[in-house]
C-alpha cells in the first residue's frame, strides 16, 4: 500500500492542531505507520526542503520549521500521496478551499500548519529522512475491510 509522510508544523502544534488533524486523516479511512513529536536539526531542514534551496524564502522558512517541535507521521491507503495533498489544500491561502486542512486554519503562504509529499518520489525520501525502519509500524486493521 502507498505511503506519504505527513508533518503538522510548529504553528500547528502550538495552536493545538495535532488532533484534528490526524483525526481527519483516521477518519478517512487511512492507516497510521509511524508517528513522532520532535525537534528539526537545522541540517535536516536545509535537507527536507533541498528543492527550495535556491528561492528567496529559503532562510525564513528554514527557521520557520526549526522554531518548535513539529509532529512528524507516516500514512499508509490507496492514493494516498494525491488524498492527502487534497485533504491539505492549496499552498496559496486564498486558494485552499474551505474545509481543507490549510483552508480551514492557514492565513499567510508560510504558516500553513500542516506538510505533505508531492509525489512517490518525495514520499520515499521524506520517510527515509525522518523515519527507521524500525519506528515504522506494520499491523492489521479488520477496520480497513470496511473501507477497501
Ligand atoms: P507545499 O508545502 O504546498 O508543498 P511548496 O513545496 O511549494 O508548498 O513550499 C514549501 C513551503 O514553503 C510552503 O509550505 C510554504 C513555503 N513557501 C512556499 N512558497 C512561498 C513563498 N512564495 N513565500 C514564502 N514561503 C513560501
Ligand atoms: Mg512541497
Amino acid at each position: 500500500m502507498e505511503k506519504t509522510f505527513l508533518m503538522v508544523k510548529p504553528d500547528g502544534v502550538q495552536r493545538n492542531l495535532i488532533g484534528d488533524i490526524t483525526a481527519r486523516f483516521e477518519r478517512k479511512g487511512f492507516k497510521l505507520a509511524g508517528a513522532k513529536l520532535m525537534a528539526i536539526p537545522t541540517e535536516l531542514a536545509e535537507e527536507h526542503y533541498g528543492e527550495h534551496k535556491e528561492k528567496p524564502f529559503f532562510g525564513e522558512l528554514v527557521d520557520f520549521i526549526t522554531s518548535g517541535p513539529v509532529f512528524a507521521m507516516v500514512w499508509e491507503g490507496e492514493d494516498v500521496i494525491a488524498t492527502a495533498r487534497t485533504m491539505m489544500g492549496a499552498t496559496k491561502p486564498a486558494e485552499a478551499a474551505p474545509g481543507t486542512i490549510r483552508g480551514d486554519y492557514g492565513v499567510t503562504v508560510g504558516k500553513n500548519v500542516i506538510h505533505g509529499s508531492d509525489s512517490k518520489e518525495s514520499a520515499e525520501r521524506e520517510i527515509g529522512l525522518f523515519f527507521d525502519e524500525k519506528e515504522l509500524v506494520d499491523y492489521e486493521k479488520d477496520s480497513l475491510n470496511w473501507i477497501y
